[in-house]
């Protein structure tokens, strides 16, 4: 008996409880009506006289232990535990917190997009380039301020590797490689050796397009344009084009459109003048089409370029473009709505 009891003692102390369920059925046999303790009890009259004082202190030891042990157990374990079994597992589970795009993410899908809509296929390249693709082959003249070390980010120097500047590079890498006609927009990541500021940075993001088949017009150019701002901004937008200089184009022009705070009555965001400036654009240098072996006699090609960074700026009405590299959620978290 005393050795029972020993082990009764031995299991009980092993007995590892930590739900509310699992305290109760250590409670159940041990102090339970058929637990280990009333079994004892019951059997306490079959013990010898001698031995009944030394068998009746261990048994109250026992019950002692147990009560303790269930007391303890009850106090270390936490609401959640002791309150584990009335969990209902059928319920949906806590909101798990959703992730949202980056809105330079967003304004460049959407981007491509609009222009996939009007047949333009998707191209990217290498961000690492040579002068060729960058410079050369768009015309850019031998003195030209962006082939200046002040300006673009070299690697190596004679001959020269350097971060592309633009997204152009992509579309000669296309006339390379594909047959005409072609319509292409290249959207990537940029780099120019510039200060950092609330208007520019050292890298940001370009969509390019890109369109050449026999007869594209200017008037081509200025339509495609003129539907790509309506998709943007909204179906009342109206657009200008100012004369402006790329060595890559020619004509060239930068393209404006009505400021849609104001509606083109004048206010601070469009600096009273009614329009915003939002992407250059041009016929392709005939030059362009003969470097990459296109005859400029049978075919002609319009092409633009916008920065991703500016067209969010107008889009979501950001006046500072660093808080789109900064990754503050406080400032990312308000664009989670948007796609
Ligand atoms: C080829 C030939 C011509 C792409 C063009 C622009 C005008 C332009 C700027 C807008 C803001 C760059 O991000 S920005 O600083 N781009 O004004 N880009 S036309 O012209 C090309 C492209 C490819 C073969």
């Amino acid at each position: 008996m005393l050795q029972n009891i020993d082990k009764i003692l031995e299991e009980a102390r092993q007995f590892k409880a930590e739900t509310k369920k699992e305290i109760e059925q250590f409670r159940i046999l041990y102090l339970g009506k058929k637990g280990a303790l009333s079994e004892l009890f019951k059997n306490f009259k079959d013990v010898p006289a001698d031995q009944k004082k030394e068998v009746g202190q261990k048994i109250n030891q026992l019950k002692q232990f147990v009560s303790e042990k269930i007391d303890a157990l009850q106090a270390g374990i936490s609401e959640e535990a002791r309150t584990d079994d009335s969990r209902d597992l059928t319920l949906p589970g806590p909101p798990v917190q959703a992730g949202a795009r980056h809105p330079i993410s967003i304004v460049r899908n959407e981007i491509i997009s609009i222009f996939g809509r009007l047949g333009y296929t998707i191209s990217e390249g290498p961000e690492i380039e040579d002068d060729w693709h960058v410079f050369s082959s768009l015309n850019f003249p031998p003195e030209h301020p962006a082939r200046d070390m002040q300006d673009t980010f070299f690697i190596e120097k004679d001959p020269d590797i350097l971060l592309r500047t633009h997204t152009s590079s992509v579309q000669v890498r296309v006339m390379e490689k594909e047959s005409l006609p072609i319509r292409t927009i290249s959207p990537g990541r940029v780099f120019r050796n510039e200060a950092i500021s609330a208007r520019a940075h050292c890298i940001f993001h370009q969509v390019e397009g890109l369109y050449i088949d026999k007869n594209v017009s200017f008037a081509d150019l200025k339509q495609t344009l003129l539907y790509f701002a309506r998709e943007m901004f909204g179906k009342h937008v109206e657009i200008r084009l100012r004369p402006s200089y790329f060595p890559f184009t020619e004509p060239s022009a930068e393209m404006d459109i009505s400021c849609q705070i104001c509606g083109g009555k004048g206010c601070n965001v469009c600096k009273y003048t009614g329009w915003l400036e939002i992407l250059g654009c041009g016929m392709v240098d005939p030059n362009v089409l003969e470097f990459n072996k296109i005859d400029s006699k049978k075919y002609t090609g319009f092409a633009f370029g916008m920065g991703v960074e500016r067209v969010a700026m107008l889009k979501y009405q950001v006046k500072d473009l660093r808080l789109y590299f900064e990754n503050d959620l406080r400032f990312l978290e308000q664009f989670k709505a948007a796609y």
